[in-house]
């Protein structure tokens, strides 16, 4: 997968050639590229920003430098690019918030492109120009703020690139965790090493029993509770008919019923408390 990554703050994005991505990098698997916007830039003093048409707090990056840098990276695609071209992405809180299941869509994509906003954002015109070209995508992590998308870049290629054949090593690792579609959306299970029994904490007697089945029930318990009392946002989007008895069981202790739209909901005294 080749990622163009257009910014003022390059050294951000150092923690990218660390660990499994650094490695991905050196086998090939990922071409990451780094792009100063500043390269875009034709007065004195390399000026990105400039003040809000309408008034408002802050300054907002100036259109030119970033018709210039995403024109030149439009114009450097890589051997496999699709005729649609790349999939831009503009980070920034209001955005559609990035997921699993979005990660898992770029991870099909061949070529990423990010475009690093700063201070209030970009001139909206960049993102309406591109949208004629290119698919573009704008988004967030979650509800809160950042200074901007440079983070968010480190945050969506590390999801996206763990997801590439060959940049994990362990395949079943990457279904068995939190989020995984194949277990429902669901948070993952509690897990445990040795030793048996650390500061008066002993691990569930179950999972060292050799019992496969009765390590899946406890497991799939300890999700199903967990994201009850966690993530009830999570848990209202599982299907009734994607769960069974003992399911069904375990989330009426913790407060959900099936309703008449085949999803669960918090039984009114659950939705006291
Ligand atoms: Cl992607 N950018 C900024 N600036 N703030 C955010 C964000 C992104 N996601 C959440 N907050």
């Amino acid at each position: 997968m080749r990622v163009d990554v257009v910014t003022i703050f390059g050294e951000y994005l150092q923690p990218l050639s660390l660990s499994l991505i650094g490695r991905a990098r050196s086998q090939g698997l990922l071409d990451l590229r780094v792009r100063d916007l500043r390269e875009h830039t034709h007065d004195r003093h390399r000026t990105v920003d400039d003040t809000p048409y309408g008034g408002g707090a802050g300054l907002l990056m100036k259109p030119e430098p970033w018709g210039e840098a995403l024109d030149a990276v439009l114009d450097d695609p890589p051997p496999g690019a699709r005729e649609e071209g790349p999939v831009l992405l503009v980070p920034g809180p209001a955005g559609e918030v990035f997921t699993q299941r979005t990660a898992v869509e770029l991870a099909a994509e061949p070529w990423l492109v990010f475009a690093c906003g700063r201070y209030e954002g970009i001139d909206a015109r960049v993102a309406e120009h591109y949208a004629t070209r290119v698919r573009v995508r704008e988004v967030s992590l979650g509800d809160y703020v950042l200074n901007g998308g440079e983070v968010a870049v480190l945050v969506v290629v590390e999801a996206v690139a763990r997801l590439l054949p060959g940049v994990v090593g362990n395949a079943a690792s990457l279904t068995e965790e939190s989020h995984a579609a194949e277990h429902d959306g669901l948070l993952e299970h509690p897990s445990y090493t040795k030793p048996a029994s650390w500061r008066g904490l002993d691990v569930p007697p179950v999972l060292a029993g050799g019992h496969h089945g009765q390590v899946a029930r406890w497991r799939r318990d300890q999700a199903l509770r967990r994201t009850a009392r966690r993530r009830p946002d999570l848990l209202a989007r599982l299907p009734v008919e994607r769960t069974d008895p003992a399911d069904r069981a375990v989330l009426a202790e913790e407060g959900w019923v099936p309703g008449d739209d085949g999803r669960f909901r918090p039984t009114p005294a659950a939705v006291a408390d």
